[in-house]
């Protein structure tokens, strides 16, 4: 049994999830889909990071207490990515009782080696990123990504010994050049490390702030929020002698955003080996979406696109699509409607849809609804036949490195080839010479199979639109990764006709230069696509 165990950040849940949110979780989960179909032994874990002053913050702000305010905005998280087709195994809550388990044991255990202490600690900390800062990282007195300028505290906090694990941390990054992808994220780390990073201030008093976990010797602190949140890491595999810890924890891969690199590396690579867990295998760190305005979306900022809005009127596969294509993983990209409305209009109901409706309405108007069976193959079927087969490798392996969107590039490469087969290969003219009936079969039962492979690859980032095009193409077939040539659809079944993208009736997409128009995409009422 192959085993590869996903993770997501453990979100805020200080407001509902903005598109930023959505684009860590959609990979994870189109990386889950793929592995799964090709029979990995797969679990995806998402969550909520509930405690901390951020949190503790925003339900005084509502006049709501802590627990509650939390609560319910964890369920707005598990309730979004539903309606975003992102399907974890596990959804941990550092709330949950078990979780808060594992944290005090960690923490017992880390002050009996000694890798604890108490000191009186001084420093500029940010509430936004809920951590002390140092100066290096200000501009403009503030952190780019905050609001507001850090505050100086002065407080007894107990600390963690990270710089004791600098020199093996430094090795071990040194040593296993792919730990942190892409590149220059491992390089910026390897940076830091060159110089002393200090320990961390891994509590609270509780004269300052309650909600969190108490630090299990001493009632008078609460555990930092981000000590407590990376052990949700490990602390849902039933931590450290659950089956599933020792099963799926060698396969660890962390999704997450460049902004929290420093504390994915530093904090959590000291914080695995002074408790003596084997370091994740892989952390896959993604750039920013920047909003309209250029700046990184956030939920303080609020210059996001609501993904949920966005999946109401585009369909929730346009926006995963759209997510993937538009912004490549590790690089920073601006996301708005404007660019969600042409990649469905172009890439979807131009490229995708139209070789599918018109695949399926000559097969009606020729063939009366029925699959007919192939004949002989000449070179351009020969070539289809042969990029099918090599391409589940090809996007497999992408996926692997979280190039999920160069993965689906090849794919839509494929429909473009399926599109010139069309043209090349002229079924109109086929069907008016009563001698090229056989050649006729062979065209469409070549693009009948070939919408079935598409569908395949696809389906883990368009998991409700591809259910829907297998059903059209009338395959009865259980959809499975690596299905030979010929055994998707089936000759003398019946296919439906039908349209599988609609084009966002608001805008002519092709008139929009600055994508920064958002308003110019979302006045009016959008048609909504065919249902999934
Ligand atoms: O940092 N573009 O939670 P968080 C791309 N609770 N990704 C973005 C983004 C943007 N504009 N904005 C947010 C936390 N993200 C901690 C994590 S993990 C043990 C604890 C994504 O709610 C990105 O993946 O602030 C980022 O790392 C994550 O959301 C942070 O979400």
């Amino acid at each position: 049994m192959t085993y590869r165990y996903i993770t997501t950040p453990i979100y805020y849940v200080n407001d509902r999830p903005h598109l930023g949110h959505a684009y860590a979780s959609v990979h994870a989960d189109i990386m889950a889909r793929y592995l799964r179909a090709a029979g990995r032994q797969v679990m995806l874990v998402t969550g909520a990071d509930e405690h901390g002053e951020k949190i503790a913050k925003a339900a005084m702000r509502n006049n709501e207490a802590p627990a509650a305010f939390a609560e319910r905005h964890a369920r707005t998280f598990q309730d979004a990515w539903r309606r975003l087709a992102v399907e974890p195994d596990v959804f941990v809550r550092t709330t949950a009782p078990a979780h808060a388990r594992v944290v005090s044991d960690c923490l017992a255990r880390l002050y009996e080696a000694g890798e604890i202490y108490l000191a009186e600690y001084e420093g500029l900390y940010s509430v936004g990123q809920e951590r002390f800062v140092t100066d290096k990282e200000l501009v403009d007195g503030k952190l780019p990504e905050d609001r507001e300028p850090p505050v100086l505290r002065r407080e007894p906090n107990y600390f963690f010994r990270m710089e004791s694990h600098r020199a093996w941390m430094r090795d071990l990054l040194r040593d296993t050049p792919d730990l942190i992808q892409p590149a220059q994220y491992r390089n910026e780390v390897l940076n830091l490390l060159e110089a002393p990073i200090g320990d961390l201030s891994i509590s609270r008093p509780v004269s300052r702030l309650d909600w969190g976990i108490p630090i299990p010797w001493d009632k008078g602190h609460v555990t930092y929020v981000w000590f407590d949140a990376l052990l949700s890491y490990v602390s849902p595999l039933g931590y450290p002698d659950g089956q599933a810890f020792a099963d799926y924890w060698p396969s660890a891969r962390h999704v997450i955003g460049k902004d929290i690199l420093r504390t994915h590396t530093l904090f959590w690579l000291g914080m695995t080996h002074a408790l003596g867990i084997a370091p994740y295998r892989r952390l896959h760190v993604s750039g920013h979406l920047l909003g309209a305005d250029g700046r990184k979306m956030s939920k303080s900022l609020g210059n996001g696109v609501d993904p949920l809005e966005a999946a109401d009127t585009y369909g929730v596969d346009a926006l995963r699509y759209a997510l993937i294509r538009e912004v490549s993983f590790g690089l920073d990209g601006i996301i708005s409607n404007a660019v969600i409305a042409q990649r469905l209009t172009r890439d979807l109901a131009d490229d995708l849809g139209n070789l599918a409706s018109r695949t399926l309405a000559m097969v009606t108007k020729y063939r009366g609804g029925t699959i007919p069976a192939p004949h002989r193959h000449d070179a351009a079927e020969q070539a289809i036949v042969a990029r099918a087969a090599e391409l589940p490798a090809i996007v497999l392996a992408l996926v692997d490195d979280m190039k999920v969107g160069r993965a689906v590039e090849h794919v839509m490469e494929f429909v473009t080839q399926l599109n010139g087969y069309v043209a090349r290969s002229a079924p109109w003219t086929l069907a008016k010479d009563a001698g090229a009936a056989a050649r006729l079969d062979t065209v469409l039962h070549t693009l009948l199979e070939g919408l079935y492979s598409v569908s395949n690859l696809l389906a883990p980032v368009m998991p409700g639109k591809m259910r829907e095009l297998r059903s059209l193409l009338g395959a009865v077939v259980a959809p499975g990764w690596d299905v030979p040539w010929g055994r998707g659809v089936t000759p003398g079944a019946a296919i439906s006709a039908g349209i599988l993208f609609r084009k966002p009736a608001v805008v002519d997409v092709s008139d929009i230069s600055d994508v920064s128009d958002i308003s110019a995409v979302t006045s009016g009422t959008p048609a909504r696509p065919a249902a999934a």
